[in-house]
């Protein structure tokens, strides 16, 4: 393949090709075939898959417990410029030779920020022209960009929830600057995750205050962005905790009674990340389920937890029953609406040969790509829909449809159940619909 850049940083690793279940490549797809078309789509336009900067070139593995145990070749240069250049070939890179399409983005993970705001926009500049170099030579694309507003100490109290004005002040600087390298960059969307946006202890929270001044920035960055022309879609990512106790998005559900409240719903859906889900008590599918009930079913960020630890622990996606029931609801729901699939998913900290950045997004697109098939086989070919739609059928006729159709008082309830008797008891069905699931998997 053509390299983009000067250096080639994945030494003796070419393009991922598609080789089918039966290859022993370690590093081929299994079963993500780009071009084969799945429920009237090639999985490469259901899918977007998109590297995320963050965890796929800046995150070297350190925890509470130890420093960074990888040793990334684009992390090398002395000169801030020369090394977020590297790290943008490095990207390039990788996205092409994975035949991804997208990247995701915080501002401070393009270059590190600098000791004025002046300075760091001036780097943002400065790499953001370069990006639209690589973005054109490329033909790759920006799912989404957003800003680290949880990182820096200024922003330990939060960022538009800050009970401080000038800190709030400062988010929304940053995130102008977030927004016009988006922008500049044809970004498809923009992603609001709520950071520190949430509350350690509700004894020193004027939680209304902190919500209602969210919405007015929420408001104020969107109107921004449409008056730059901006067309995309802005996203909320929900997140129950970590790192604040109670974050404000908490679920779906949560940021979607937000959006609404604060007059967003036309402009806003949601990214709906699997760690988050399940750190809110929550499936993945009913997080989507929940979006997608509100039209709101924007973008997901691809991930997984652990069973037996509670907090984001952000590994690549392996389970294809899980996400095949994910993928019932992205299919039947008709997809994403604008956004794609983001693998916010990271390494383990002790899996530190560069090879194993390439497996990891092998095998979290190859997950999606069997859930996908098996979602598809259960609609097109098993008996799922029919029985499901037989459950619901006491409302396609008779009083069920005119209960449906808003014919009936409540007194009409009242004088229908009295001349009925006990309802029939009526299975479940559970373990059929389980079975069908794993039948076509
Ligand atoms: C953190 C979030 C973050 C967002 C982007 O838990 O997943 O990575 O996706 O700020
Ligand atoms: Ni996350
Ligand atoms: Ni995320």
């Amino acid at each position: 393949m053509a390299l983009l850049g000067d250096k080639e940083f994945f030494k003796g690793i070419g393009d991922i090709k598609y080789e089918g279940w039966d290859s022993d490549n370690p590093l081929a797809f299994k079963h993500y075939n780009p071009d084969q078309v799945v429920a009237g789509k090639t999985m490469r336009d259901h899918f977007k898959f998109a590297m995320a900067y963050w965890h796929t070139l800046c995150g070297t593995g350190g925890d509470p417990f130890g420093p960074g145990t990888k040793s990334f070749p684009w992390a090398t240069s002395g000169d801030t410029i020369r090394a977020a250049k590297d790290k943008a070939d490095a990207a390039f890179e990788f996205i092409t030779k994975m035949g991804f399409g997208h990247y995701c983005f915080h501002d401070y993970d393009l270059v590190d920020e600098a000791e004025t705001l002046s300075k760091s926009e001036k780097r943002i500049q400065e790499i953001v022209a370069y990006l639209q170099q690589k973005q054109k030579a490329s033909g790759v694309k920006l799912l989404w960009g957003t800003s680290n507003c949880f990182s820096h100490p200024r922003y330990m109290n939060g960022a538009a929830s800050n009970p401080n004005f000038d800190v709030v002040a400062r988010a929304g600087a940053q995130v102008k600057i977030a927004l016009d390298a988006t922008i500049a960059l044809n970004g498809e969307n923009y992603v609001f995750w709520g950071g520190r946006e949430g509350y350690m202890s509700l004894l020193n929270t004027d939680m209304k205050r902190e919500q209602d001044n969210i919405g007015r920035f929420l408001n104020m960055a969107k109107d921004y962005a449409r008056s730059q022309g901006f067309k995309g879609t802005f996203f909320v990512e929900p997140k129950p905790m970590e790192p604040t106790k109670h974050q404000y998005d908490f679920d779906a559900a949560t940021s979607i009674n937000s959006i609404r409240e604060y007059g967003l719903e036309n402009d806003f859906k949601l990214n709906i990340e699997v760690n988050h889900a399940t750190l809110a008590q929550h499936t993945f599918q009913h997080e989507l389920q929940v979006a997608a009930n509100a039209g709101m079913l924007g973008s997901i960020d691809a991930n997984r937890g652990d069973y037996q630890n509670g907090w984001d622990t952000d590994q690549f996606p392996n389970n294809t029953l899980e996400v095949a029931e994910a993928m019932l609801v992205f299919l039947k729901s008709g997809g994403l609406q604008g956004g794609g699939i983001n693998f916010d998913a990271k390494t383990r900290r002790n899996s530190t040969d560069l090879e194993d950045i390439f497996l990891a997004h092998i095998g979290g697109a190859d997950t999606f790509a069997r859930a996908l098939l098996t979602a598809d086989a259960v609609i097109q070919q098993s008996p799922y829909e029919s029985i499901l739609h037989k459950r619901y059928s006491s409302f396609d006729s008779g009083k069920g449809a005119d209960f449906v159709a808003g014919r009936l008082s409540f007194t009409d309830l009242y004088d229908y159940a009295s001349g009925q008797g006990e309802p029939e008891q009526i299975s479940g069905k559970q373990e059929l619909f389980e079975n069908i699931l794993n039948q076509y998997t």
